[in-house]
């Protein structure tokens, strides 16, 4: 059991004013794994006090200050890689293997890139007789998800610190303990007491008041379209700068006579990492008519190849999905497709065979979906795909754009004949026969995907203020 009871504020643990407990349940065993306290509104009005206090220090270090400071950090949490790895494993059931290969290391890569992005950065320009400078934006709240939960945290606290702000964290009550390890991290490498605070708690108590406090000058939000628009809402009196990475249903447009055994499973496997729990998974997959076929043996193979299993187990398998209400949710959708009209291929309803606990799901494979369906337009997050057939590239853009999402399409096929399709998809992220994102290039969704954009320098830029002054001696 791991047990973190506390908050850090102002650089110690301290005791929760609300005194609620919670406990995180594995999905994998379905028994408790974490124990946390669940914070107040008064618990967030101290970490935001501390964060204002701790601003007028840290907003006035300087470039070299901040690098050295990411450097020491980058050195701690290299130290701390394997507890990161394991806590986000047992929290939301991502395999160890996918938790130490990709999921810890994510975190990492988010400060190192922030790194190069800080000693790069041009904080100051003229612009005519006018001196532009960059400056920090002041205290950053931020509320992140439980699916790749250190990359989303990593991917707000690299820049807001980089930048010079301060901030207070609320990560998931999913996904609680790597955010407090990260907390240790931050911690030993010595950030300033009351630069980064950590709240502990659910969304419409903690994540609700730092949304809506009037000493929060920006709050940086990963999750559902849902909690997304409610905190711009709860956000709006105080014109607090909002940013928003928020859910996806990324087509993967596979090109008329592209090389089925070559391009599909670098995406599909996109379907299946992190048991579908991805905003970029390219589930929708569009095929020209004459390959739809040929499509389908080769999807379904693949994901009958796909075991579930134990997250803490070695071997190539996927895990169970977060939570009770995640794998409920992902059993209406399924069914909703198979109700509509749509072949189940592979998979389908209920647990996977010989399976008697935890909240694993079937890899399931759905052809003959047309995009009205609610498995064609609704983000199901479990590993789940559909095949969707087109008749030429202009339906399948059609297709591809047609959703309330753009955060990320993959297009699969001759990179060539792909580069000119890429423009016409309305999407933050365009992937050529692959479906993640370059940890150091811009990261964010079009549509209501979002607001915003995250990752190297362009997330250094989202947290900070610009200001012109006039008047300067030359
Ligand atoms: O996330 P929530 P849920 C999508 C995905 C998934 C669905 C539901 O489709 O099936 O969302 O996931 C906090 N005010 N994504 O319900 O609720 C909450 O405490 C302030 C996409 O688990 O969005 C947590 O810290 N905060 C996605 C965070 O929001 C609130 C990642 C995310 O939880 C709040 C996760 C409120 N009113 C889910 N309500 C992505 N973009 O990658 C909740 N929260």
């Amino acid at each position: 059991m791991m047990n973190y009871p506390h908050h850090y504020i102002d650089g110690a643990w301290v005791e929760s004013e609300g005194g609620r407990r919670h406990q995180v349940i594995n999905p994998a065993t379905e028994e408790p794994c974490t124990e946390i306290t669940l914070g107040s509104a008064a618990d967030v009005d101290r970490a935001v006090a501390a964060a204002r206090r701790a601003f007028d220090d840290f907003s006035r270090t300087s470039v070299d200050e901040r690098a050295a400071l990411l450097e020491r950090i980058i050195a701690v949490y290299k130290t701390r890689m394997a507890d990161i790895a394991r806590a986000i494993a047992v929290e939301m059931g991502a395999p160890m293997g996918l938790a130490s290969a990709a999921q810890a290391p994510a975190g990492l890569g988010h400060f190192m890139y922030t790194l190069r992005a800080l000693r790069e950065f041009p904080f100051e320009e003229m612009i005519g007789r006018t001196r532009v400078v960059h400056e920090p934006i002041g205290v950053v709240a931020m509320i992140t998800p439980w699916n790749w939960p250190i990359n989303q945290i990593v991917a707000k606290v690299a820049p807001a610190l980089a930048a010079g702000n301060t901030m207070v964290l609320k990560p998931s009550e999913e996904t609680p303990a790597s955010a407090a390890i990260l907390a240790e991290v931050l911690h030993e490498a010595g950030v300033p007491k009351g630069v980064f605070n950590l709240v502990q708690g659910d969304g419409p108590t903690v994540g609700a008041a730092l949304s809506a406090h009037r000493d929060v000058d920006m709050v940086s939000f990963t999750g559902s379209t849902r909690a997304g628009t409610a905190i711009a809402a709860a956000a709006a009196p105080t014109v607090k700068r909002v940013h928003q990475e928020l859910g996806g249903k990324a087509p993967n447009l596979v090109l008329e006579g592209a090389k089925l055994a070559e391009v599909l499973p670098p995406t599909v496997i996109g379907v299946l990492a992190n048991s579908g729990q991805s905003c970029i998974a390219p589930t929708r997959i569009l095929v020209h008519q004459s390959q739809v076929d040929e499509a389908t043996a080769f999807i379904k193979a693949m994901m009958e190849a796909t075991p579930v299993g134990d997250p803490l187990a070695e071997g190539n398998h996927i895990g169970p999905v977060v939570n009770r209400t995640q794998w409920e949710k992902i059993q209406g959708l399924i069914q909703s497709a198979i109700d509509e009209g749509a072949t189940l291929v592979t998979g389908g309803t209920g647990l996977p065979e010989g399976v008697n606990r935890g909240y694993y799901v079937r890899p399931t494979l759905f052809r003959d979906v047309t995009p009205d369906m609610r498995i064609a337009q609704e983000e199901v997050f479990g590993p789940v795909a559909t095949i969707m057939s087109y008749g030429d590239e202009e339906e399948g853009i059609r297709i591809a754009n047609d959703t309330v999402y753009g955060l990320s399409a993959t297009i699969s096929g001759d990179p060539e004949r792909a580069a000119g399709v890429a423009r016409r998809l309305r999407a933050g992220l365009v992937t050529i026969n692959g479906w993640s994102p370059d940890p150091g290039a811009p990261f964010g969704g079009y549509k209501q995907s979002g607001n915003g954009r995250e990752n190297g320098r362009y997330g250094l830029v989202d947290f900070m203020e610009v200001k012109s002054v006039v008047g300067l001696p030359a």
